[in-house]
């Protein structure tokens, strides 16, 4: 095959890439100019770094500040034997390219338009020049006939970008967020470029077949492309598309957490005593639920503090007994539609304090901040009842994250239908979100569970996600990969 334009682009000698918009790493000003590096470590990273140090593997991606002269050229960072290549963001691009296009029009639109999605052409435009950006980085960095995985809705348009400058690459592309129904896709005016922009990838991964399948109608009706008619299977079963001379594979590879690290960790004696403690600072409840989630409008936080409410209010949970515990990390608070998102949460949780809470002894605990990652672990071990309430979730890990923490077969899961997760893990107490009465209904049996009932529903949850970690989410999706290049 020839390349699309010009010569090919000079390559590097990485065999291994993942390109994603963050690296694991955030870079750290401080006031007298200096930079020091912080590892933020993430399940992505841990599920990648064996096979990245394994195979000269390199991460290309943003380091989390604004810089200048963003055409710099800068030397990899070499941790042993994993380069981390940074790609950089101006305050436009961070604007535009980050806030504007990817979180206030992409997120919405593949989140169900809960919010409306904005559509700005100069996000658009600066959205095109990012990515090419990042597809240049790739492209200087991959050794020849390399394996370059893509992650994620805000680098759309890098596979084909990739491909035009570098032919020779096997190129992987997975979303971590839902794809939506054609219906909807088709409200984006740059619908074509995005469509084309993925199909450049030789697979496109998904973590529901639902969203794959979403995808080759969209490919069928938009593109005009051939594809496959058959039901696409779970890390099976893939679909097709004939596009141009060659096909893109496409199929669902549900998402994990290192299960089994968590579930050590959870039963660490430390944090099973800063379980206790919680409680106890808590007040000793009877009961405590909990929610954990970025601070973001499709979490359904405020689904769970209505339900909550209502049940307060009608006595089926004990006002005296029972203590709602809810996490926020602040999220991308410059995006106006978070903003108001956060006042609306910090009113309705003033608002419920107010009503059925006593000085001291607040029936909500609000924390907007992150909490160190045993303290969460320890959360995960106290809480009685995990909710989980989103209006749509690509997939959810927290929901698997309380499942793996839960050794000792205690505690329940509420668990929204609109998650992925919710394809996994049936023995939880499904929920529709839009309907409050089925919230509440369901919070109130989780409350009420029996000890048994409760032991034989964790156990359950506990055995899918034990056998299914982000270990072998990684290695299935590369398998397809590298079948992709076995059959040409
Ligand atoms: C996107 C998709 C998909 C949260 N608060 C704290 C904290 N966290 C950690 C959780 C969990 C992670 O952040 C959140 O992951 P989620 O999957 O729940 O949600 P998104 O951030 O929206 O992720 C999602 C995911 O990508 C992967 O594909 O599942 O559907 O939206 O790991 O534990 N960690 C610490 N302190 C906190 O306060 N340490």
């Amino acid at each position: 095959m020839t390349p699309g334009e010009g010569q090919p682009a000079p390559s590097g000698d990485s065999d291994f890439v993942v390109v994603a918009n963050r690296l694991p790493i955030d870079m750290e000003r401080h006031p007298d100019g200096s930079v020091t590096w912080k590892r933020s470590p993430g399940g992505l990273v841990t599920a990648l770094e064996p096979l990245l140090r394994k195979r000269r593997g390199a991460w290309i991606g943003w380091a989390g500040l604004a810089e200048d002269d963003v055409d710099t050229i800068d030397e990899p960072i070499v941790e042993e034997d994993l380069r981390l290549q940074r790609v950089r963001l101006s305050a436009e691009d961070i604007a535009q390219y980050y806030e504007g296009f990817s979180n206030a029009t992409l997120w919405p639109l593949y989140h169900d338009v809960i919010v409306k999605p904005e559509y700005r052409r100069e996000w658009w435009d600066r959205y095109v020049v990012v990515n090419r950006r990042f597809a240049e980085a790739t492209a200087r960095t991959a050794a020849p006939g390399a394996t370059v995985w893509i992650q994620d809705y805000q680098l759309q348009l890098v596979p084909k970008m990739l491909r035009m400058l570098r032919p020779d690459l096997v190129i992987g592309f997975f979303l971590h967020i839902p794809f939506p129904p054609v219906e909807l896709f088709m409200q984006m005016p740059w619908r074509t470029e995005i469509t084309e922009g993925l199909l450049g990838a030789d697979l496109v991964g998904f973590h529901l077949a639902g969203g794959a399948q979403n995808f080759l109608v969209l490919a069928r009706r938009l593109i005009g492309a051939n594809t496959s008619r058959a039901s696409i299977g779970v890390r099976s079963r893939f679909g097709e598309v004939h596009y141009g001379f060659r096909t893109v594979k496409v199929g669902a590879f549900p998402i994990s957490i290192d299960s089994a690290a968590l579930d050590q960790r959870a039963k660490n004696r430390d944090i099973r005593r800063r379980a206790r403690e919680i409680r106890a600072e808590l007040g000793n409840p009877r009961k405590i639920l909990l929610g954990v989630d970025r601070l973001d409008y499709t979490k359904g936080i405020d689904v769970r503090l209505e339900a909550f409410t209502e049940l307060l209010e009608e006595g089926r949970a004990d006002r005296n007994d029972t203590v709602l515990v809810q996490l926020a990390t602040p999220s991308r608070e410059r995006v106006e539609s978070y903003r108001m998102l956060r006042d609306d949460i910090e009113r309705q949780v003033g608002h419920i304090n107010g009503e059925f809470g006593e000085v001291g002894q607040p029936v909500v605990q609000y924390l907007h901040r992150p909490v160190p990652r045993d303290e969460l672990i320890a959360f995960f071990v106290a809480a009685d009842v995990m909710l989980v309430t989103p209006l749509r979730d690509g997939m959810n890990l927290v929901a698997k994250e309380y499942v793996a923490c839960r050794s000792d077969l205690g505690g329940a899961l509420v668990l929204s239908e609109f998650t992925g997760a919710a394809a996994e893990l049936r023995r939880a107490y499904l929920v529709n979100p839009h309907d409050l009465d089925g919230v509440k209904d369901a919070i109130e049996a989780a409350l009420n569970q029996t000890a048994e009932e409760g032991r034989q529903r964790m156990r359950t949850l506990r055995r899918q996600v034990l056998t299914h970690d982000v270990d072998q989410w990684a290695r299935s999706f590369l398998d397809a990969l590298a079948g992709t290049r076995d059959n040409s």
